[in-house]
Formats: structure tokens, C-alpha cells, sequence
């Protein structure tokens, strides 16, 4: 209801400009680029900002949750995502790609995991992980005061179906969703300190794989059917009895508008293309090494200039643009 009434807001307020605004040429008007909430997306997006301003556009960025997005890319608030994750975004990207409201701007070469995570030590107090089944059977050991006897799956402010999946797999545990997402490495942390038994929503490629041994809980493997058939899986009454896409993917996307207005850029956001190693360590630079990220931004278009503008096509490299000053 609410993201209804904010879309209409929108909708209507990019109207009411669109018939007051000139027509702008493109490249005066800034290229807005979404910026989400964990560390690569907005590094990504950073180092995204300064390929185009090397080839001469202007850039913003657009702070937005990754459920207000939709909207912001659907009215051409925002131009482009650079990090849209099979594990949380696909229904959305998937339905919008298909009624022609964004457009599907290719995929990295990076595998995406999103799912509930334990440290390793974790095993030893609960023998049988990474199994699912095992995690039902040690629920207890996940308690924490106020729980009411339930475990705690710590989670972070990204719509994710795990509330329908406890209820599917009948496992006495809770959704503690945290407003931050950083507060996810705070509860890890304390708990590791003191080896207390903790599962947390995490994702690969991240920083914290390069910190701290720990595993993927194994849920049943995902399908499609699961989300949408009660039928299929082991419960026959209600759907999400299975885990996240083991080996998701991650694409790009971006407005009808970006792709016709700015053809060089919309080439090379195709083209622009990030492995898990990149995006892991591009994360622990801001997460472990305390860089800013402008700083992790900076560095890595620094280091990597012959592949980054491998990345923009030959008939795009403007003569006049500020390459030089990269
Ligand atoms: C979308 N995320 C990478 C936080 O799972």
C-alpha cells in the first residue's frame, strides 16, 4: 500500500516536470546511479560514476533501498543499478524486465549467494550442520534473552522470505531484522568473541569471508516451483520449503530512457563486469581496511585502467572528455 501511494506520488510529480522542464540534452543532465545499502553496491556504483565522468558525463548518486528502487528506475528517478542480486531482487527485476519497464543491462561474471550463515565453530556445538535439519534440531542452542525460548536468525533490512520459510519448515526460530545492515557484523562479532553459537544472513561475494570461517546453512535446493507451488517440497500446504539459488546471479540494470539517451554509456554499463575476487576485495577494502568509498573507488581505477577501459567501446572514446585526468 505504501510503496503504491509513493509510486503514484512520484508518478505524478514526474509528470508535472516533464511538462515544465525544457528539453534537456543529455549530456547536461547528470546520470543518476542507484546506490543501495552494503558496501560493493556502492563502491561499484562509485567506480560506475567515474568511467562515465571519464567519458564525459555528469554524475549523481541516488541513495535508495533496494525495494524503493524499482519505482525510482520505472520513472526514470534513477538511471541504472549495478548490483541486482538473483538471492533478494529477482521477482521485481524479472517482472519489470519482462513489461518493458527497465532493461536488462547484462550480468558479471560474480556467482551470488544470499542465506543464512553460522561461523564454523557452530558445528562443533551442533554436529549435522550445515544440514537445515540439524539447524531445527539445535534451535535451542540459538536462543537469546527475549526470544521466548525461540533461536535468532539475525537479518538485515532486505525483504527476504525467511519468516515464510520457518513457518514451511516448522523450525522454532525467529526473524531478528536489524535496521542496519552493518549491525549484522556487530551481533557476529560479539558472539564469535565469545565462540556463542549465532546463524546471520550473509552473502558471498563479501568482506566477511575473507574475516571469519563460516558456512552456508544447506536448506533444500532451490526451485522455482518452491515460491510459488505449496505442492512442491517436503511441506504440500505452503511454499519457500527450500533455500536461496546456491549460484545466483548478478546483473544490471537500467531505465528505457538510459539506454536511448546515452548509448555509449548504456554500451559500456553492458559491458562493465565484476568477478567474486573484485567484489570481495573491493568490499574488505571499505569493511576490514576502514577505506572510504571514494577511496576504494579511487584505488581500484587506479590500479585497473587498461580493463576498465577495455570496457568502453572504441567509437565512444571522445577526444575531448576528460580521460586524461584518470
Ligand atoms: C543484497 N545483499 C547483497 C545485501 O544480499
Amino acid at each position: 500500500m505504501v510503496s503504491r501511494i509513493r509510486l503514484f506520488l512520484l508518478s505524478s510529480v514526474i509528470s508535472a516536470l516533464s511538462l515544465i522542464a525544457p528539453a534537456i540534452s543529455h549530456s547536461q543532465e547528470p546520470i543518476k546511479i542507484i546506490t543501495n545499502n552494503w558496501t560493493s553496491q556502492v563502491v561499484l556504483s562509485e567506480i560506475t560514476g567515474r568511467i562515465f565522468q571519464s567519458m564525459g558525463a555528469k554524475v549523481d548518486f541516488l541513495p535508495s533501498s533496494i525495494s524503493d528502487q524499482w519505482g525510482a528506475l520505472a520513472y526514470g528517478v534513477g538511471h541504472i543499478q549495478i548490483e541486482v542480486w538473483e538471492g533478494t531482487m529477482p521477482e521485481q527485476f524479472n517482472r519489470m524486465v519482462a513489461d518493458g519497464s527497465i532493461v536488462d543491462a547484462g550480468t558479471h561474471t560474480a556467482t551470488t549467494r544470499e542465506d543464512w550463515w553460522y561461523p564454523k565453530y557452530v558445528e562443533e556445538l551442533c554436529p549435522g550442520l550445515p544440514s537445515w535439519k540439524a539447524l531445527k534440531a539445535c534451535a535451542d542452542l540459538f536462543k537469546r534473552p527475549g526470544s521466548e525460548g525461540e533461536g535468532v536468525y539475525f537479518s538485515g533490512p532486505w525483504e527476504k522470505p525467511d519468516e515464510a520459510r520457518i513457518r514451511a519448515l516448522e523450525m522454532n526460530f525467529r526473524v531478528k531484522t536489524l535496521s542496519k545492515g552493518d549491525d549484522i557484523w556487530v551481533e557476529l562479532e560479539k558472539s564469535y568473541s565469545k565462540k556463542q553459537p549465532i546463524v546471520i544472513f550473509n552473502w558471498s561475494p563479501n568482506w566477511v569471508e575473507s574475516r571469519y570461517s563460516g558456512t552456508f546453512v544447506e536448506f533444500p535446493q532451490h526451485a522455482a516451483a518452491c515460491e510459488t507451488d505449496p505442492e512442491w517440497g517436503l511441506n504440500k500446504t505452503l511454499i519457500y520449503d527450500c533455500g536461496n539459488p546456491k549460484s545466483g546471479w548478478l546483473k544490471k540494470a537500467a531505465t528505457v530512457n538510459f539506454k536511448q539517451n546515452y548509448q555509449c554509456e548504456f554500451e559500456t554499463l553492458k559491458n562493465i563486469n565484476f568477478n567474486n575476487h573484485q567484489i570481495a576485495s573491493l568490499s574488505a577494502r571499505v569493511d576490514v581496511d576502514k577505506l572510504n568509498f571514494q577511496e576504494a573507488a579511487e584505488e581500484w581505477i587506479n590500479n585497473n585502467h587498461s580493463l576498465w577501459k577495455s570496457w568502453i567501446p572504441q567509437n565512444c572514446i571522445d577526444k575531448n572528455s576528460h580521460q586524461e585526468a584518470y
